[in-house]
């Protein structure tokens, strides 16, 4: 393709992009007042793939008033948890030219406690994070104070959640850019999350890298090194942070339209799939969210092509280490294979 045909595609792309704001895009993420029928919320929320933030949608759990320090260190103080610890607060996410992932320590959830009431100091930012279900793997004991599943999002979909996750961490924790393939209730508990949030169709305007993987890992002096992963495969991931977006290196982002949001204890967002998300939290917050996989429909199919034409289009300042193919940047978040 020519130089000039590329940047009719380009033009394209953009278009594509700006329409979607101009017909169906929310410029805030709206509220419910309270749970949706489950026709309702496929019809507005989920089918129209935009995110709200709903409110009064899970005020009969108990984690709501029970989850204090002093309850969980009865409960669940002596389980072995996995914490994701890092020198920066920054877990799974690109520094340098490597895709860095946190060290997993496995520790007690009252030595967890210890380190965020400051009872103890130790080097490193704690974050317990580890996703698969961790509620529900790791802490069983908790799992009567929320729901297994939330029912009028169960019956929208026609199934049950793949993964029920808890979260709890520091303040200088932070969730690097990135998409997920999963409809995501995300339940804050105490504390409060802000998110910045991007559109699927805003990809044209976010940059992909492809990494060395590696892993922190503390040394006995406390300072943390970073080890590659050799032999593995190389990432892709999202070298640009929306929190101080380099737009000399990244000028296409300067056309995103990132939409913030803070989510309260008690309330509930919606975070529709394919979105992309960037998370902090204030000190000690404590979530639970659950993640339904997506349908991979025609809404998932017309995103690779999105995906493609994206990373074809990209400039060379945008493409870092290597050139990304459509194929590796969704090899991180792809359907399983049926
Ligand atoms: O809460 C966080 O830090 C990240 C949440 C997230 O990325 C997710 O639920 O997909």
């Amino acid at each position: 393709m020519t130089e000039k045909q590329t940047d009719a595609v380009r033009k394209c792309l953009a278009e594509f992009s700006q329409e979607a704001h101009d017909l169906y895009l929310n410029q805030s993420v709206p509220y419910l007042d309270e749970p949706p029928a489950p026709l309702d919320f496929y019809r507005d929320w989920i089918g129209p793939n935009k995110p709200c933030i709903i409110r009064n949608a899970f005020s009969h759990w108990p984690a709501l008033s029970r989850w204090t320090p002093d309850y969980l260190r009865e409960m669940v103080g002596s389980k072995v948890i996995s914490v994701a610890v890092t020198p920066n607060g920054y877990a799974d996410a690109v520094s340098g030219d490597r895709f860095v992932m946190p060290e997993e320590r496995r520790m007690t959830f009252s030595s967890l406690l210890d380190v965020m009431e400051g009872k103890v100091q130790k080097q490193g930012v704690f974050y317990v994070q580890k996703q698969s279900s961790n509620l529900l793997q790791e802490l069983p004991e908790l799992a009567a104070d929320v729901e297994e599943h939330v029912p009028w999002m169960s019956e929208a979909l026609g199934k049950l959640p793949d993964a029920v996750n808890f979260w709890l961490g520091e303040a200088s924790a932070v969730t690097s850019m990135h998409k997920d393939h999963y409809e995501n209730l995300y339940c804050v508990i105490s504390g409060e999350k802000r998110f910045i949030l991007l559109p699927p169709t805003d990809r044209p305007h976010i940059p992909y890298g492809l990494y060395q993987p590696a892993v922190y890992s503390q040394r006995a002096d406390g300072d943390f090194e970073v080890v590659d992963q050799l032999g593995s495969d190389k990432v892709p991931w999202i070298p640009l942070d929306p929190l101080d977006p380099d737009l000399a290196r990244f000028p296409a982002y300067s056309s995103a339209r990132p939409l913030c949001c803070s989510v309260k204890a008690g309330e509930m967002l919606f975070l529709p799939s394919l979105w992309f998300h960037h998370v902090r939290q204030s000190h000690g917050c404590i979530a639970v969210n659950f993640w339904y996989d997506m349908e991979y429909d025609i809404k998932y199919n017309y995103f690779q092509l999105l995906e493609s034409l994206s990373g074809f289009t990209a400039t060379p300042q945008e493409v870092t280490s290597q050139e990304v193919t459509s194929q590796e940047v969704t090899s991180q978040d792809a359907p399983p294979s049926s």
